[in-house]
């Protein structure tokens, strides 16, 4: 089936391209680290490009080339190119568009590896980084320098929830030549699609919903254009974050089941964010779909739903937390996100322990916040869970 016009539903099922010669209905695990050529002409040609054989896993592999086909599709852009972790894709992106002295442009809200690296390791090479609230187009029109060569987006932001103006922002950055990547991990191209809006680069952690359930580790880098692509792609290879067959094989399954698995846990996020916002103990709820979100508006524009992450705060602060986290029972005390499972973590003490208390409370990360990845289970369960958690506060 031809699926580039097909519906996103029919290109969950059916995009990747790869036909197995045999007609089994999905791709097989080619778990082969190298390909054998027909000849040395057929060797040199592929090496050369004239011919498009595989020739070493690291390179390129069918399994893995599924994936990438079908995400690319989803996406609406050129090309993909899966990594062995969301941040082998961040990695990527970052030492693709970045080198001595440039600069870069980021969310303060962000996934926090994906600051740290900038903080620790980036300046090594001579990259400099400027972290703002991107949740006003104002502070990243002022952040920005002559050698800012990326801004990079998360929206809405782990955990914060900060929604970012897609479009505006990248219509700023292209009038000044600028570069955009969008980590859209808490969306997937199912609740939003950044190249759409004009992004250059998407990119996700697959771990996530993409793959939904919590079986392995990836991510992607989607790029709108062949120019974008054929910088990104031979940096993956070199920098040797490719996937494994194994794991494009279990995304790809994953992937199928998306808008369905979105469709329910966001039903039933919509249900806790309701119940947790008439909870007495609890002093403030960020979640897209509520209208006191403060980008509520732009994230209706920009997003095709509010999706399943939600973030809180309880009046007891950091004690009732830590005292929530011990009590949950249906949820998993866990980090990570985006499964058919309840998760619960709390981000200041778990997945943005390593910035400083000073960076998270720039990032709005404040001791109380608590985040919540909402499953695929009965929504009654989950209400009944966090009831009685909250209720030993
Ligand atoms: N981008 C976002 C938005 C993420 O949430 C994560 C991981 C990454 C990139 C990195 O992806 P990974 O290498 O882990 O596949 N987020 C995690 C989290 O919130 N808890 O544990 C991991």
């Amino acid at each position: 089936m031809k699926t580039k016009d097909a519906g996103f539903n029919s290109k969950l099922i059916h995009s990747g391209g790869i036909k197995d010669p045999l007609g089994s209905a999905v791709t097989p695990i080619y778990q082969t680290s190298t390909f054998s050529f027909k000849s040395a002409e057929h060797g040199a040609k592929c090496f050369s490009g004239e011919s498009d054989g595989y020739i070493y896993t690291r390179i390129g592999n069918p399994t893995i080339a599924d994936l990438e086909n079908t995400m690319a599709e989803l996406e609406n852009g050129y090309g993909g190119i899966a990594t062995g972790s969301g941040m082998g894709a961040v990695n990527t992106v970052y030492m693709t568009y970045l080198g001595q002295g440039s600069h870069i442009v980021c969310t303060q809200a962000v996934y926090g590896p994906s600051r740290g690296i900038l903080e620790t390791i980036y300046p090594k090479f001579g990259v400099e980084a400027t972290f703002v609230d991107s949740t006003d187009i104002k502070n990243l029109e002022n952040a920005i320098q002559e050698n800012t060569k990326l801004i990079y987006l998360e929206t809405p932001a782990n955990p914060t929830m900060d929604i970012a103006d897609i479009k505006a922002i990248c219509e700023l950055a292209h009038s000044k030549g600028i570069k955009v990547c969008v980590d859209n991990t808490f969306c997937s191209p199912y609740l939003q699609k950044p190249l759409d809006l004009g992004a250059d680069v998407v990119l996700h952690s697959m771990t996530k919903f993409i793959n939904g359930h919590a079986d392995i580790v990836a991510g992607i880098v989607v790029a709108k254009t062949e120019e974008d692509y054929k910088k990104l792609r031979p940096m993956m290879i070199n920098l040797g974050c490719n996937m494994d067959p194994n794991q494009a094989y279990l995304t790809r399954r994953g992937l199928k089941t998306l808008s369905i698995r979105i469709d329910k846990a966001q039903e039933n996020c919509i249900k806790v964010a309701d119940y947790l916002t008439k909870h007495p103990k609890v002093s403030w709820v960020k979640y897209p779909g509520l209208k006191d979100h403060p980008q509520y508006e732009l994230g209706k524009q920009q997003m095709n739903g509010p999706g399943a992450m939600i973030s809180f705060g309880l009046k007891g602060g950091f004690e009732a937390g830590e005292k929530l986290m011990n009590s949950v029972e249906l949820a998993l005390l866990a980090v990570s996100l985006g499964g058919i499972e309840t998760l619960i973590q709390h981000p200041a003490s778990m997945t943005h322990s390593k910035l400083t208390k000073e960076g998270r409370e720039a990032a709005g990360i404040t001791d109380d916040l608590v985040r919540y990845s909402v499953g695929i289970e009965d929504v009654e369960d989950i209400i009944k869970d966090l009831e009685q958690a909250l209720a030993k506060i």
